[in-house]
């Protein structure tokens, strides 16, 4: 079993709507363990390199406008397979297409605003957790019934 840890920022609408809390209850009930947890503002420096692989794209400025809008929640969440568990979790990128259930598809209607980042595989994972938290904002810690979450 891979022991994956991903990068999830609540984005602006979501701190903005009050779902904070009811996207990180989804997240954190499945098993997945939070290592990682704060409220933060995006500087465009910091957008810029999150979404470098978008720059140059026609919705490139507007993303950057969105995430920088207001502050951010982000999360670091580890355990097996956390990327594709995240993702499934996230619903796809565009609200209108995402399943019931899922985060987007819950409480979205616009890809401009999604409401949830999550990292898409493990090379963007490693890179996006440390661009968002430094070594020592990352805690490693038991949990006392790990047990009763992976075999
Ligand atoms: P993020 O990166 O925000 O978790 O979203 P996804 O991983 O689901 O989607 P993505 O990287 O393809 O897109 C990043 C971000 O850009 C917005 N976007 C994307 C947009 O506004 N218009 C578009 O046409 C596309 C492709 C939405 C998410």
């Amino acid at each position: 079993m891979a022991i994956e840890t991903t990068l999830v920022l609540v984005k602006p609408d979501g701190v903005q709507r009050g779902l904070s809390g009811e996207i990180i209850r989804r997240l954190e009930q499945t098993g997945l363990k939070l290592v990682g947890l704060k409220l933060m503002q995006v500087s465009r420096e910091l957008a810029g390199k999150h979404y470098g692989e978008h720059e140059g794209k026609p919705f490139y400025n507007g993303l950057v406008d969105y995430i920088t809008a207001s502050p951010v929640v982000a999360l670091a969440l580890e355990g097996p397979n956390a990327i594709s568990i995240t993702r499934k979790m996230m619903g796809v990128t565009k609200p209108a297409e995402a399943a019931p259930g899922t985060i987007r598809g819950d409480f979205g209607v616009d890809i401009g605003r999604n409401l949830i980042h999550g990292s898409a595989n493990e090379s963007d994972a490693k890179r996006e957790v440390s661009l968002f938290f430094s070594s020592d904002e990352l805690l490693r810690w038991d949990r006392t019934n790990e047990g009763w979450i992976t075999e």
